[in-house]
């Protein structure tokens, strides 16, 4: 047996050493940070001390040999140092030392199964090293930012994974339902509910004894998959001791038009004496176009300056049974614009938070606003401008993602007429279409 230590700055580099002084045969003993050079112990460079051995007679290693001549090289010098960086690592080295990782262990069936030859020895270390940088070791877990790392990378291939299983069951699904994900794919649906969608419609057809099921019957399943996932999430109406609204949202979505519609329709077909604040004096023309609506519909305005001055509005509306209160649309990306809105918004007794999205939004972006907003309380979602778009995959997205209720839609600009309450049945087929 020979022994021999190497002291390098990256593992590339003392594999490579390790290869053409000690052959393919060799494998690496141990490896340690160390520091080296300096002057007093300053200025000192951290290096790896690698050592590597090889058998004079080489012969085919036994598997158990294999598992014990594994290297032990702490998953943050050998991350940093595949990365090709010199400095081995941001880790003292004694703590290393106090605290070795625990190297993830081989089992004994993975070697046997490994059809490595001696050849291949080197190569296998190399693997073996690898495969100790994506396991989370004891001693890199003290810090958060390695940590989260290493979370990163294990979601990465997390995802590679499960992409690679769906790739494989592609394959075996019929022409119909890889058109229906597609289908899905193009209306916006976030690709792992597109793909759930499609497996679950397929499945539903199984069931039914019917194994290549054509369009028609994927739609309906799908259709009524659909429908059930939003009949879990819809809240249709307005309860009767809702007494004050908060309407927010992104800038120009239709907010002061939304509530003008829904005035009407609480005015005329609830028999609600409706009364509207607003709080956005940004633009001088947002209080002049909900004085517009108000005077059309004969009902009383208030303006809010502060938070304060919300209790002074509200008491002035007092004989009035429901109170739609207007926001100013701000950019939710920024804190203290929310943070402002955040203040004004109240939870009183009796009071709703509506965040109106529209439709020809990203559904990441809409998912941002949300998050924004719940921190706080958001008890429905209203999605406008239905009609200036042709695809719905935002309906299934902020389902899956948010679970805040759905509602109302808006289709048009005609007030009071174009908003219709969200219906389950009737935003499946506009998500499934032609299909
Ligand atoms: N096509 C279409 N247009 C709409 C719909 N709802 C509102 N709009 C239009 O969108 C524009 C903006 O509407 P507003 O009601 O002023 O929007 P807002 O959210 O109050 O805007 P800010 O107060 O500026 O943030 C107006 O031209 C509306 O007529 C809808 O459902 N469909
Ligand atoms: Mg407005």
């Amino acid at each position: 047996m020979r022994v021999k230590k190497y002291i390098v700055e990256t593992m590339p580099e003392a594999m490579s050493q390790i290869r053409q002084e000690l052959g393919k045969d060799a494998v690496i003993v141990s490896t340690k940070e160390i520091k080296s050079g300096g002057f007093l112990g300053f200025f000192a460079k951290q290096k790896i001390e690698v050592t590597a051995a090889v058998d004079e007679q080489p012969a085919s290693v036994p598997a158990k040999e294999m598992v014990t001549a594994r290297p032990s090289v702490p998953s943050s010098v050998a991350r940093n140092a595949y990365a090709g960086r010199n400095q081995a690592t941001s880790y003292p080295s004694e703590r290393i030392q106090q605290k070795p990782a625990p190297q993830p262990e081989l089992s004994v069936k993975e070697v046997q199964s490994a059809s490595f030859t001696s050849s291949d020895r080197i190569d296998q270390q190399e693997l073996a090293v690898s495969s100790a940088v994506s396991v989370p070791s004891a001693s890199v877990v003290t810090n958060e930012a390695s940590e989260a790392s290493l979370q990163n990378e294990l979601q990465e291939m997390k995802a590679m994974v499960k992409s690679m299983l769906r790739h494989t069951e592609h394959e075996r699904w019929p022409d119909t339902v890889r058109q229906l994900e597609k289908h899905l794919l193009e209306q916006g649906v976030f690709s792992e509910y597109a793909y759930d969608l499609a497996k679950q419609s397929m499945d539903r057809c199984i069931q039914l004894g019917v194994n290549e099921p054509d369009a028609a019957m994927l739609k309906r399943e799908a259709s009524s998959i659909l429908s059930e996932l939003f009949m879990r999430n819809v809240k249709e109406g307005i309860a009767p001791n809702t007494r004050i609204i908060y309407f927010v949202g992104p800038t120009g979505v239709g907010k002061t038009t939304t509530i003008a519609k829904l005035a009407a329709d609480q005015m005329f077909h609830h028999n609600r004496k409706v009364g509207f604040v607003t709080s956005d004096t940004y633009r001088i023309a947002a209080v002049e176009q909900l004085r517009t609506y108000a005077s059309i519909l004969n009902s009383p305005l208030e303006v809010v300056t502060s938070p304060n001055d919300l209790q002074r509005a509200l008491i002035a509306l007092e004989d009035c049974n429901l109170v739609l209160m207007d926001t100013a649309g701000r950019n939710y990306r920024n804190d203290m614009f929310v943070n402002e809105m955040r203040s004004l918004l109240k939870p009183l007794e009796g009071s709703e938070s509506v965040l109106v999205l529209s439709l020809t939004s990203k559904s990441d972006d809409m998912m941002a606003i949300v998050k924004q907003f719940q921190a706080n309380k958001l008890d429905r979602i209203i999605f406008t401008k239905a009609d200036e778009t042709v695809t719905y995959g935002a309906y299934v997205n902020v389902a899956m993602r948010t679970k805040v209720p759905f509602s109302y839609i808006t289709y048009g600009q005609n007030v009071p007429d174009d908003i219709r309450a969200f219906s389950p049945s009737e935003a499946a087929e506009q998500l499934l279409g032609e299909f």
